[in-house]
């Protein structure tokens, strides 16, 4: 059976969220092949000020070109492009084309995070509006992790297939993955993170948000935040990062919640928005937030 028939089967996902998938899936099975081979040098810098890497950009080129094949496709969103690309569809693709990519010379697991909207006007929505979000990691396997809002999945690419398993609900204390370790000076993340350390948690931090969140799903549970420092901008992008991975984590009964709202009902004022995030298993998210 082919990956749309797949997806169709344990999703509730229209024709054309799993034609973008798909295509996605084709463009990460290519992209992972060459991974290896490709020169990590720097080359230029994102609207974010922060270097892109030669995988960064090749990322962004070989999923770039795979939606543009798509009738579908009206709207591509990029971390890596300081403005989104129009085509003629009426769907909406947001995404990191490589997240991680500062933990590629350690030959830690990387990975690209999408989210799907059918309207490309998303100025003025909320990431509830998604209608699926996905991310492929780049590890000693590759993996697709899929929610329709409803369920999860996430499979291993066996060289011909992903291999799909239904991912478990957020119920366990099992680790905790603190980014932004730098504001350990400030009394209250030393506070927090005592409180949240207190329930159980082993401390598990890659820096790759994709992959240390992946290992809360893995785990089925706890907890990822990236607080902001006073005064500063948030690090993280809300379309490209934590909407996706939000829709995933509330999907597994967990929240996802920064200092304003729940992630999903933030309403989205630009395409390159930033906020803080702390998200995983509900009571320890609670936890945190109160603490
Ligand atoms: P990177 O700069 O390597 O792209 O996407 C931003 C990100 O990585 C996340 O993957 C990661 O969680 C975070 O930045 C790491 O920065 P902090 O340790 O400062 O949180
Ligand atoms: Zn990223």
């Amino acid at each position: 059976m082919n990956l749309q028939d797949r997806i169709s089967d344990l999703l509730q996902l229209d024709n054309h969220c799993i034609e973008i998938i798909n295509s996605a899936a084709n463009a990460a099975i290519e992209f992972y092949g060459d991974y290896c081979t490709h020169l990590h040098e720097n080359t230029t810098e994102n609207v974010h000020g922060e270097t892109q890497k030669r995988l960064d950009l090749q990322a962004d080129d070989v999923f770039t070109k795979s939606f543009l094949k798509l009738d579908c496709i009206g709207l591509i969103c990029s971390e890596e492009q300081d403005q989104p690309i129009s085509a003629n569809g009426e769907y909406s693709v947001c995404f990191d084309p490589l997240d991680g990519s500062s933990v590629i010379e350690a030959n830690f697991a990387t990975g690209s995070v999408f989210s799907v909207y059918s309207t490309t006007s998303l100025i003025g929505l909320t990431p509830r509006a998604q209608k699926c979000s996905f991310y492929f990691i780049y590890g000693p396997n590759l993996l697709l992790t899929i929610t329709d809002g409803v369920k999860v999945y996430t499979g291993k690419f066996n060289g011909f297939d992903f291999e799909f398993k239904q991912v478990q609900k957020l119920t366990k204390n099992a680790v905790l993955a603190p980014g932004n370790f730098k504001l350990i000076s400030n009394a209250t993340f030393v506070k927090k993170i005592q409180e949240v350390c207190k329930h159980g948690l082993a401390l598990r931090y890659s820096g790759a948000l994709v992959s240390d969140v992946h290992m809360l799903f893995t785990r089925a549970g706890g907890l990822f935040v990236r607080p902001v420092e006073n005064g500063k901008k948030p690090k993280l992008r809300l379309l490209y990062e934590c909407a996706p991975l939000a829709l995933i984590t509330e999907t597994l009964e967990g929240s996802a919640k920064c200092l304003e709202s729940n992630i999903l009902d933030l309403t989205i004022t630009d395409y390159h928005q930033t906020t803080d995030v702390c998200l995983g298993k509900t009571d320890l998210v609670k936890l945190w937030m109160q603490s």
